[in-house]
């Protein structure tokens, strides 16, 4: 096992929605992922940026180019403003509402081949800059959510992302040898999982709002450090899978809701104007 290994990119394998469903679910059989783009309209995109970056107001607001800007110090994930003001992301309904639009569910069946089930976690990631190191390490999700084959991650670019501010990259093909070993390290979520001799050659690409990125649980991906001055990159992502497969009780917490106070559904749910997208997995089949 090596940690720094050369390794070279190579650019993402692209798909568009126009394409046959069943081409789409063999490329993703296929490579491990699924990268559409432009398929989330802008203005879902920018609503959603605006929310978010509400929230994280004074520690990140928007630069000249309306793109997220950080104003005062570096941050990761559980740091001290991390948790102040991802709590008040995480109560914003338009967040959670974001992937229960039907046309985010049509995306999510074609991969799933089955009317899809969204877990309730949702993550929103904010990787800024002068915090390498700190980024996602390779990993998957199916250790990270105790998930089966069937599970797949829904990632989305809220804005363009170029190299400089921390790309998603993926291991294409790494779903095939299943769930590897892991590994305590530092970064998002604290675990790293083997990567062999021979995988050397990651996909990625820079993206734009809208685009998105589904990988198979089993699929290795990481994220690229931010390496710019003051820009910070924002994403959203969720996980999901055929309705009625098995999914761990663990997914069904709002995401940091084991280590945050107070970070649980009756609070975030407190200033909701709909109630749909609230418990909708309460009588959900597959729960283990
Ligand atoms: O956006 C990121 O930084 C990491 C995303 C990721 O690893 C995931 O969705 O599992």
């Amino acid at each position: 096992m090596e940690i720094h290994k050369i390794s070279a990119n190579k650019p993402y394998v692209v798909s568009t929605i126009n394409e046959d469903t069943q081409v789409l679910r063999e490329r993703f059989n296929d490579w491990g992922y699924l990268y559409i783009k432009g398929y989330i309209p802008l203005a879902d995109c920018e609503g959603l940026l605006s929310a978010v970056l509400n929230e994280c107001d004074p520690y990140i607001r928007r630069n000249a180019s309306s793109l997220p800007h950080l104003e005062g110090q570096p941050f990761f994930e559980t740091d001290p403003i991390w948790d102040e003001i991802y709590p008040k992301i995480q109560s914003l309904e338009a967040f959670h509402t974001f992937f229960h639009q039907q046309h985010v569910l049509n995306l999510m069946e074609i991969v799933a081949g089955a009317p899809a089930f969204v877990y309730p976690m949702k993550m929103a990631r904010i990787s800024t800059p002068r915090k390498i190191g700190f980024e996602t390490p390779p990993h998957q999700d199916a250790h990270s959510h105790h998930a089966g084959p069937t599970m797949a991650g829904f990632w989305v670019a809220l804005h363009d992302v170029s190299e400089a501010m921390g790309r998603v990259k993926v291991l294409p093909k790494s779903h095939r040898l299943g769930v590897r070993p892991v590994f305590n390290t530092q970064g998002v979520g604290g675990v790293q999982c083997e990567i062999y001799e021979d995988e050397t050659t990651w996909h990625v690409s820079d993206v734009e709002a809208g685009d998105v990125l589904i990988f198979h649980s089993c699929t290795v991906h990481k994220a690229e450090p931010n390496t710019t001055s003051e820009a910070v990159r924002i994403s959203v992502d969720t996980r999901f899978c055929d309705h009625g497969a098995a999914v761990f009780s663990t997914n069904l917490d709002p995401h940091h809701g084991w280590r945050i106070e107070g970070l649980d559904w009756p609070s975030i749910y407190s200033g909701w104007k709909n109630t749909q997208c609230q418990y909708y997995w309460r009588d959900y089949p597959g729960l283990f």
